[in-house]
């Protein structure tokens, strides 16, 4: 038994230029809801009163800065030149794809942020984060090294953290974070297994009908070097990612002896069992719960995002919390399963409901804004404490967003240089209500 740890959540700040472009091939929500307007002032004020319901539960909650977009800092990189308004303007004018992969504000999805090892399984007993290099979608790929920036300032002490620079970004290393990693525990202060899903492997000739995000040689990378004991490795059901669940997380979440799962979740269900239940051995027993594809269909599973959900465990109860999308609610079926979970006399007690529309289009739900990150007293204690989500960062991150973000943004409203300022002006403000110092964005790094 190691010293007393529990599970924070640290969830994306929801950025100014959130928008509906489509950039996610194989991210059914993405492609649907491609060229119609967002709210980005909604979608920052969900995601806020999101961490807020956790934060109530007495959950360690912390926020991630957004990052600065539009990145001029990328389209100079590719030979745009000029003044930052005229990058813009001429990437909008050349290259209106690249443009709009300049312009997203991906980053909100911090499961995505990296991939974390408790210092409870790591070799050298600190917390190990490697960013995500998200080479798979252009727009995601230009987020590693801020994250990096990001996840340093957050947990600053290098004796109790590492947190390492984004695997090589070639496909053979393509990596999406905790999206694809699950941690199962008898507890969180316990050793855990960590499971690590994969989706194709380096060298094979993928053929799917959509993109593998995740190589199973990236996770070894990881695993390798984080030091990650109890490393079980999975293949992702070909099926799922061909049905649109381009993360794990769209098909399978867990928490402490609980691993939540669709039919299609895993390529061999039986061999991911196993292997869990061997690395879980002396330690505890794992609770396999699997949903059929005759309850609920793939397409229904996409649609509701039952299994992006966050599970939690609640003070005071003994059984886990399901926070599932309000779209679950929607779905009858997604619906009657969520009740059957919660009425059987499984690991889940209750499932509750949360609003985070604005994400959910772009094909995010609770799982997909958070990063989990399990600390002891110590290391909660060593994290930047500004960052530290309560009722009053919630009042002045609300106030923040209310007078900063547009309400309206339409794909074609991200050529607007003016963005450019308002973002400056609304993260120049922001850095300085989370205490990260005058040189955390590019910009403050130029001027
Ligand atoms: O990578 N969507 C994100 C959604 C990430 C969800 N994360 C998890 N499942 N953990 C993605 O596909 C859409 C952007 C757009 O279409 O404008 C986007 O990037």
């Amino acid at each position: 038994m190691t010293s007393r740890a529990v599970e924070a959540n640290c969830d994306g700040l929801v950025g100014p230029t959130h928008s509906y472009v489509g950039l996610s091939p194989g991210n059914i929500a993405s492609q649907t809801n491609a060229g119609e307007v967002s709210n980005p002032r909604a979608a920052v004020l969900e995601g806020l009163t999101k961490m807020r319901r956790l934060a109530d539960w007495g959950v360690p909650q912390f926020v991630l800065p957004p990052h600065e977009r539009p990145d001029i800092g990328f389209l100079r990189s590719i030979g745009f030149s000029g003044s930052d308004a005229k990058v813009l303007e001429e990437a909008w004018k050349t290259a209106p794809a690249l443009a709009s992969a300049a312009c997203s504000a991906s980053p909100m999805w911090a499961a995505n942020a990296a991939t974390v090892t408790p210092s409870a399984d790591a070799a050298d007993g600190r917390v190990h984060f490697t960013p995500a290099n998200l080479l798979t979608n252009l727009h995601r790929s230009l987020e590693a090294p801020q994250t990096a920036r990001s996840l340093r300032r957050l947990f600053p002490d290098e004796r109790r953290f590492a947190v390492h620079d984004g695997l090589p970004a070639q496909p053979h290393f393509a990596d999406e974070g905790a999206a694809n990693h699950v941690r199962l525990c008898a507890d969180h202060s316990d050793p855990g297994v960590n499971l690590f899903v994969w989706g194709r492997e380096a060298w094979e000739r993928w053929d799917g009908r959509y993109p593998a995000r995740q190589t199973r040689e990236a996770f070894e990378a990881v695993a390798r070097r984080h030091g990650a004991a109890r490393a079980v490795f999975a293949r992702q059901g070909v099926a799922a990612i061909n049905g649109g669940a381009f993360h794990n997380d769209v098909v399978c979440v867990g928490t402490r002896e609980c691993l939540l799962f669709h039919e299609r979740a895993f390529e061999d269900r039986a061999a991911m069992e196993a292997d869990v239940r061997a690395a879980a051995d002396g330690l505890f027993e794992p609770v396999f719960v699997e949903v059929q594809e005759a309850d609920l269909p793939m397409e229904d599973l996409v649609k509701s995002y039952l299994f992006n959900s966050q599970l939690l465990v609640a003070p005071g109860e003994d059984r886990l919390v399901l926070l599932a999308p309000g779209e679950t609610r929607d779905n009858p079926r997604a619906h009657a399963v969520a009740q059957g979970l919660a009425s059987s006399n499984g690991p889940i007690g209750r499932v509750e409901y949360v609003d985070v529309r604005q994400s959910m289009r772009n094909g995010g739900g609770p799982a997909c804004l958070r990063l989990r990150v399990v600390l002891t007293e110590a290391e909660l204690a060593a994290t930047n404490p500004r960052q530290r989500f309560g009722p009053d960062l919630h009042e002045r991150l609300a106030d923040w967003g209310r007078r900063r973000y547009r309400d309206r943004l339409a794909p074609r409203d991200l050529a607007d240089p003016s963005l450019i300022v308002e973002g400056r002006e609304a993260l120049d403000e922001l850095t300085g209500i989370l205490g990260l110092g005058g040189d955390f964005y590019p910009f403050q790094r130029a001027a």
